[in-house]
């Protein structure tokens, strides 16, 4: 019977079709599966601390406004994360205390502070610029409900990208001063944002499996790339300096060559010793702590509605009788 159904699943992946939840799936699929989509939706949430800290501090209605909805989007995206993780078994609470527990990770780009308002720019133009490079190719995940949320996310990310490029290239046209702030969260941004893809190839546990099963389409490495080779020009654009000397095209590639990234930076950060790691967390401990009495209320309202319901149905049925 289990070798029927593993053959279905094969085949399904083979002929590259889509992984639903009430199919036959590997244990150790589904358990990638949540681990990667409980990853994601968590950094989606955590992600909202960076930028939320600058709302009541944007410099005008306008930019409060787009900021106030960035951030608002990103809730989303963690609340369709978290269903897609449930298609799997997963249970949202739980999950969430694992992330509080510290035993399941958020991406490490949001444990590096916000300082200024460049900061906003900086992380709609590389952190969702280097989110969107890694979840485009998401869209044809095998899992279905996790590449259909993506279809979604990816068009509000690129939104991200644009606005925080637009942000950058109006503080470009700016003051000295403005220029300054551009130039020195680009400084601070542009390694982590290259460490989002995750460890190189040759260190990376997860790849060749989740590559075989369609869950990845590219490898970090082949992701990183790409995100250098379309940033480039674009920080070109805006006259800003990449902070890496040994970044230059190689025309035989026809890419560009990059210098080494602080591996052991990231896999600090990943364990936990980042600058913001801790804030973070508590930060998302307190929210859900102060959260509490809204789940108790929306849990105590469902039972009334569904009391209501199956009181008119015992009331019509006795009618009947
Ligand atoms: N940070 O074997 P691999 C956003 C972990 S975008 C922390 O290469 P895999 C939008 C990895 O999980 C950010 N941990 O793993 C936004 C694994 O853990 P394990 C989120 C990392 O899965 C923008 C171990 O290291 N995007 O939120 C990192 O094949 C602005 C070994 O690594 C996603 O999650 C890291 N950078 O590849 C929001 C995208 N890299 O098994 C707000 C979906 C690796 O030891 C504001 N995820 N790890 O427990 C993916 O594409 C993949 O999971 C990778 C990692 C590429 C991240």
């Amino acid at each position: 019977m289990t070798d029927t159904l593993e053959q279905h699943f094969d085949a399904t992946i083979e002929h590259d079709r889509r992984i639903e939840p009430r199919d036959w799936m590997p244990d150790a699929y589904r358990n990638t599966m949540i681990r990667q989509i409980a990853q994601h939706a968590h950094s989606e949430i955590i992600g909202m601390q960076p930028e939320g800290t600058w709302i009541t501090r944007a410099p005008s209605l306008r930019r409060k406004a787009i900021l106030l909805a960035k951030v608002q989007d990103e809730a989303g995206h963690g609340m369709y994360l978290y269903s897609a993780a449930e298609t799997l078994g997963a249970d949202r609470t739980d999950l969430t205390e694992r992330l509080i527990a510290g035993r399941q990770k958020y991406s490490s780009i949001f444990n590096y502070p916000t300082l200024t308002y460049a900061d906003v720019g900086v992380i709609g133009w590389l952190v969702d610029g280097a989110a969107i490079c890694n979840q485009v190719p998401l869209c044809r995940s095998s899992y279905g409900p996790y590449a259909r949320a993506m279809v979604r996310i990816c068009k509000e990310e690129s939104f991200h990208q644009r606005q925080g490029y637009e942000l950058l290239l109006t503080m470009a046209a700016g003051t000295d001063a403005q220029r300054a702030m551009v130039q020195d969260a680009t400084n601070r941004f542009w390694w982590p944002s290259l460490m989002m893809f995750g460890p190189p190839d040759d260190a990376s546990p997860n790849t060749e499996r989740s590559m075989a099963w369609g869950i990845k389409r590219h490898t970090n490495d082949e992701l990183r790339q790409r995100f250098v080779d379309m940033t480039v020009p674009q920080a070109e654009k805006l006259g800003v300096t990449l902070p890496d000397p040994d970044l230059r095209w190689n025309p035989e590639r026809g890419r560009y060559d990059f210098g080494t990234i602080d591996w052991d930076e990231l896999t600090a950060v990943i364990k936990g010793n980042g600058p913001c790691n801790a804030q973070r967390v508590e930060r998302r401990r307190q929210a859900h702590e102060e959260g509490a009495w809204v789940r108790e209320a929306a849990a105590a309202h469902a039972r009334k509605a569904a009391l209501g319901a199956d009181g008119d149905r015992v009331h019509g049925g006795g009618a009947g009788s």
